[in-house]
This record gives C-alpha cells, structure tokens and sequence, in this order.
C-alpha cells in the first residue's frame, strides 16, 4: 500500500478522505473489566454483550493496521493505585458499594496493574503499540497522548472501543478540538445502552460532522483493499526483450 496517497473512505455526513500515513487506529479501553463477563462491568448490572459484539470487527481492523505497518496506539481508563489523581467526585458519584478502588472480581476496580485494568487478550498490545493509561474520559486529558501524535505525524484518527457515548465520544471531540479528523467506525464502538449508542454516533456525524465522521469497518478496509489492488495493477511490469 501507498502510504501517502489518500484513499477514500464511504461516511457520513460525507466521504472521508483518509491519508494511512498519517492516519492512527486508536482503540479506547477495550479492557476486560468492561468486557469480559464477570467483570465489573456486568457486576454493576451492564449487559456486555452489547461492548463484546466489537470485539471481531476491532480484530480485523487491528489485523490490517498491523499488517500494512500503520500507527496503532490503546488506551486504557485507570488510576495510580493510591489513588491521588482520582477526583473524589468520582469516587463517590454513582453511590454504588463498590467503587474505583475497591477490591473487585478482577482485582481493585481501574487501578492501574489490576488483571480488571488491562485489555483484553483477543486486542493485546504488541510492544510497539502506545498504550496511553488515562485517569479521565477523554484520552487526551492528563495524558501525553498530543505530543505522541504530534511526534508521529498523526493528524487523522480512526477511533474504536468503549463505551459509544463516554469515553468514545469525549475522545472524539477533545481530537476535534485539538486539530484532528476523526472517524468512528459504528460496528467497532459500543455501549450498555443501544441508545445512546445510536445518539452518540448520531452526534458526531450532525452538523455536517461537527465533531467528524461515522461509518463502517467493511468500509475502511474496502477502502485499504482497493489501494493495495490499484498498487499491484499499476506496478511497473518488465519490458518485454525483442525476440
Ligand atoms: N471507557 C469508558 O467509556 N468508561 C466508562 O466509564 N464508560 C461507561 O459507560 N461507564
């Protein structure tokens, strides 16, 4: 694949020109006390299956980032395991008996070294894959993750991961915000409530995209599919010697 010619990728509110160079996979805490049943996800009463159904399309977009050596960065939502940048508010907000901190099914709930913090194994890191550990929604709040983008020469991002409407969304404007074009893949996103999952996508696209663009993972690796063909057919062939 051309790196540097931008494809074209079938969205809404209108098609996204995609540069793959520059052009990141960004997956939001897809980690295992979200997913994974018995998690603290499901132990609040949450449906997961609703978050699991991204788990295959995330697979095979990973798959194709990977293979055609394109920026893949992970976050995960956590904190230090004193809990210093926890703000009290959300500790205590919710008013549940078990809270951020507390021993959970998975070890203390999104502290940072606990089996519950990290991500699943079907979308594992491999070493050269940022992980951006976040103590907030959005993914660049106290964290470095502009800088990284910055010194990698991102300027468009591909997000996926959970949850549609919180940490998704958060994300996706704090990026628009900050300069980048972000697309949101809907079969890779997901929530607990079906919703607002269909509002916050909704949300992102309204406006003539006002915070960016929402489409399909099919349709972005259409799109890589077709540039590879392109590249193979318009390959320079021998010429052919004078009999
Ligand atoms: N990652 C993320 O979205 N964190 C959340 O707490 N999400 C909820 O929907 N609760």
């Amino acid at each position: 694949m051309k790196k540097n010619t931008p494809l074209l990728i079938d969205a809404e509110p209108y098609p996204f020109e995609f540069s793959p160079a520059a052009c990141a996979l960004l997956i939001i805490d897809m980690q295992r006390d979200f997913l994974e049943p018995g998690g603290f996800g499901e132990m609040l009463g949450n449906d997961v299956s609703q978050l699991r159904r991204t788990i295959e399309p995330n697979q095979r977009l990973l798959a194709t980032w990977r293979a055609n050596h394109l920026q893949v960065l992970h976050t995960r939502e956590g904190h230090r395991p004193d809990l210093t940048d926890l703000p009290p508010v959300k500790k205590i907000r919710g008013r549940s008996k078990t809270t951020i901190g507390d021993a959970g099914p998975m070890g203390r709930i999104l502290v940072r070294g606990e089996d519950g913090h990290d991500i699943i194994p079907e979308l594992y890191p491999l070493p050269a894959e940022p992980v951006i550990d976040k103590p907030g929604k959005g993914a660049f709040y106290s964290t470095d993750l502009h800088s990284i983008l910055q010194h990698l020469g991102i300027r468009q991002l591909i997000v996926t991961g959970v949850t549609t409407e919180v940490c998704v969304n958060t994300t996706v404007r704090e990026a628009n915000d900050r300069g980048y074009d972000c697309l949101v893949p809907a079969d890779c996103v997901g929530s607990y409530f079906p919703e607002f999952h269909d509002a916050g996508l909704k949300m992102i696209k309204a406006q003539g995209g006002i915070f960016g663009w929402v489409s399909d993972s099919s349709k972005i690796l259409a799109a890589l599919a077709y540039s590879v063909r392109r590249l193979q057919k318009t390959k320079p062939t021998k010429p052919r010697k004078k009999p």
